[in-house]
């Protein structure tokens, strides 16, 4: 699991700023930036135990704690961005899927028809490249691009910092779309108000059983590109019944961000959660 093998350390830019090297892992104090050596011990266990990770040479405590101090350290700099949006009534949506189901796609036809009704901003979080932030910027709307190098996930450290270089309104709204992956952005709180989980026909109806943790995180479920389901065979209600099973609360829209189906739907309830 990422919070152990610091795969990602070293790595992270934010647009518009120096890189930083500590971001990933969080463990620094607030704003403070130094190097930090891990002199693990030699006792060497190979990862049998209850912690079910696996990192050659580090027993399961010392992986336990490390685990405990990044996820601990994330949801202190997520409760700072969390009452900075909150200061500000800005609702923050934290939107997480696998590579390719729509996301970018869905936040353009979003801020379109959004623009000028309501002031919206966007961070976009991928390992490499500006492509998405690119596709953002033409409808207008700011972005501002987090690249995470190796790293699989968004943390609320970097989001923080992101926030301080951002143009967003009072009241307006907070589009974060997450690195593409259904796993590692499940653990990290970055102080959205919901994670909305995208969810692709073409993925396979049985996602939200085989990646439990990102469906019982989510509030709502976006099931995309509806308009392919004549030319697939994707079980609808077999796919939320897996939903409901992990999440029985969770809200499911259908919606193809291409042909619009469903579109209005979703910004009715964009609309309903703002402060
Ligand atoms: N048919 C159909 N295609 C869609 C729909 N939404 C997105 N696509 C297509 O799916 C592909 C991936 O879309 P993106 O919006 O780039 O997906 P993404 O989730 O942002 O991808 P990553 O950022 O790489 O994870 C593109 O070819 C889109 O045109 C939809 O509702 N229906
Ligand atoms: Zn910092
Ligand atoms: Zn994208």
């Amino acid at each position: 699991m990422c919070t152990v093998c610091g795969c990602g350390e070293g790595e992270v830019k934010i647009e518009g700023q120096p890189q930083r090297h500590a971001l990933i892992r969080g463990l620094q104090p607030a704003h403070d930036h130094p190097h930090d050596h891990h002199h693990h011990g030699h006792t060497h266990d190979y990862g049998q135990g209850a912690a079910h990770a696996h990192a050659p040479g580090m027993t399961q405590a010392r992986m336990v704690q490390i685990e405990q101090d990044i996820l601990g350290k994330n949801n202190q700099y997520a409760a700072q961005n969390r009452q900075w949006l909150a200061e500000r009534a800005i609702l923050a949506l934290n939107l997480v899927s696998s590579p390719g189901s729509g996301k970018t796609t869905l936040l353009t036809e979003t801020l379109t028809r959004l623009k000028g009704k309501v002031p919206m901003a966007v961070v976009e979080g991928d390992q490499q490249t500006s492509n998405d932030a690119d596709r953002i910027r033409a409808t207008g709307v700011p972005a501002l691009q987090i690249n995470t190098g190796k790293g699989c996930h968004l943390d609320a450290h970097m989001v923080g910092h992101a926030l301080e270089s951002l143009p967003i309104e009072q009241g307006g709204i907070l589009f974060i779309e997450n690195v593409g992956n259904l796993v590692c952005p499940a653990a990290f709180d970055l102080g959205e108000a919901h994670k909305v989980v995208i969810l692709s026909v073409t993925e396979g109806e049985d996602k939200p059983i085989k990646y439990p943790d990102m469906f019982h995180a989510a509030d709502l479920m976006i099931l995309n590109k509806v308009d392919l389901l004549p030319y697939l065979r994707f079980d609808v209600a077999k796919c939320e019944e897996y939903a409901r099973r992990v999440k029985p609360d969770i809200q499911i829209l259908h919606v193809s961000a291409t042909s619009g189906e469903g579109m209005d739907t979703w910004i009715d309830w964009l609309q309903q959660q703002r402060p």
